[in-house]
């Protein structure tokens, strides 16, 4: 009986293959630790004859050392082949960076817009997105009852009529007027609200980045180099820009800004509508009511203002031909922006 069992342990012990930290370990366990197999051979042995002692105590110890040499030979074998055998952890690899994410397309292009700017010499001012009247209109110079309020379909708060969201970022440069002698040199990127059904083309809010310098002597020269050192900045130096004569309640005298068209260069296609051109931006020198609204003397003191949709600028740059994209989250358009800054 012991004699069959020691033949079978033998036969187990030469199957074992141990070409991992883990199967080595398993393999010590079963055939040499105290309560492994071989130890339990020896245990039985005490029980046999005198005569088997001798015969079978020599086979017991070439078992046990055939054992201990397959185990010893193979710790080298691994330890030589160092961790890649092993299931340790190579601290030496490189580390596995996940993705993070990116920016959202307007977040990107709010950025870029900001930067252009501030190299021009114009910092970051914020306000309130929940404004009352006197700021978002009446201090711009839209009269209570004024057709050019219909331009801006608003949202108001029904506790207090006097509240609204406000539909463009022009309140912030109210305020900014309000507590800041000139020099005024600022932009103000945010979100605006306007009541409007929702399609490719509208929404009922959407992003502005406006901007404002107040100073002695600011012409509209000033305002024309600017948005043109802009235009050039953002969609590339050959760009070629026009300024259309327009109409804002704020500004006098007002243009619209155009570039020749991205797509066509000019030549006329279906963003363009066939012209060669494509508007970009508002702007105009300050009106003097708004700067006296402000507190600031006319007299004394002149400025450009400007306003841009970002939303307007990140499909001319990417080429997104609905608006709703930009607010639906959906992964499959977020991801496609992955290598943009
Ligand atoms: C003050 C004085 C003047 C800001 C201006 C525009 C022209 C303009 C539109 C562009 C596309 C809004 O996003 S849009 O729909 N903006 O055309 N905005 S001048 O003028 C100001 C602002 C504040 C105190």
């Amino acid at each position: 009986m012991l004699s069959q069992k020691a033949k079978a342990i033998a036969d187990e012990i030469q199957q074992y293959v141990l070409d991992q930290k883990a199967a080595l370990e398993a393999f010590r366990l079963k055939f040499l630790s105290k309560k492994g197999s071989i130890p339990e051979l020896f245990d039985l042995l005490k029980a046999a004859s005198p005569e088997e002692k001798k015969t079978l105590g020599k086979v017991l110890n070439e078992i046990k050392q055939l054992a201990e040499s397959k185990f010893r030979a193979a710790e080298e074998q691994l330890a030589a082949a160092g961790s890649s055998a092993s299931d340790a952890p190579d601290l030496s690899l490189p580390s596995v960076s996940g993705k993070v994410g990116n920016l959202h397309p307007l977040n990107a292009t709010r950025s870029r817009i900001i930067e252009i700017f501030e190299r021009l010499g114009f910092n970051v001012e914020d306000g309130p997105e929940i404004e009352d009247d006197w700021h978002n209109f009446s201090a711009l110079n839209f009269p209570a009852n004024h057709p050019a309020r219909e331009m801006q379909d608003t949202f108001f708060v029904q506790k207090n009529p006097d509240w609204l969201l406000r539909t463009h970022t022009s309140n912030v440069q109210m305020r900014l007027m309000e507590r800041q002698k000139p020099p005024i040199r600022s932009s103000m990127p945010g979100r605006v609200y306007r009541n409007e059904a929702i399609s490719a083309r509208a929404h009922c809010f959407f992003h502005q980045v406006e901007g404002l310098y107040v100073d002695k002597n600011v012409g509209f020269a000033d305002l024309k180099q600017t948005l043109y050192h802009f235009a050039k900045e953002m969609y590339g130096k050959d760009i070629a820009i026009r300024f259309r004569p327009s109409f804002f309640p704020f500004t006098e005298p007002s243009a619209e800004i155009d570039i020749s068209c991205l797509i066509c260069k000019g030549a006329g296609c279906n963003v363009c509508k066939y012209s060669g051109w494509v508007e970009i931006a508002g702007s105009g020198m300050v009106h003097p009511n708004v700067l006296r609204n402000g507190g600031i003397d006319p007299e004394e003191y002149t400025g450009f203002a400007f306003g841009m949709g970002i939303e307007r600028v990140t499909q001319l740059r990417y080429r997104v031909n609905d608006l709703r994209l930009y607010s639906e989250n959906d992964v499959r358009f977020l991801r496609q922006f992955h290598t943009v800054i």
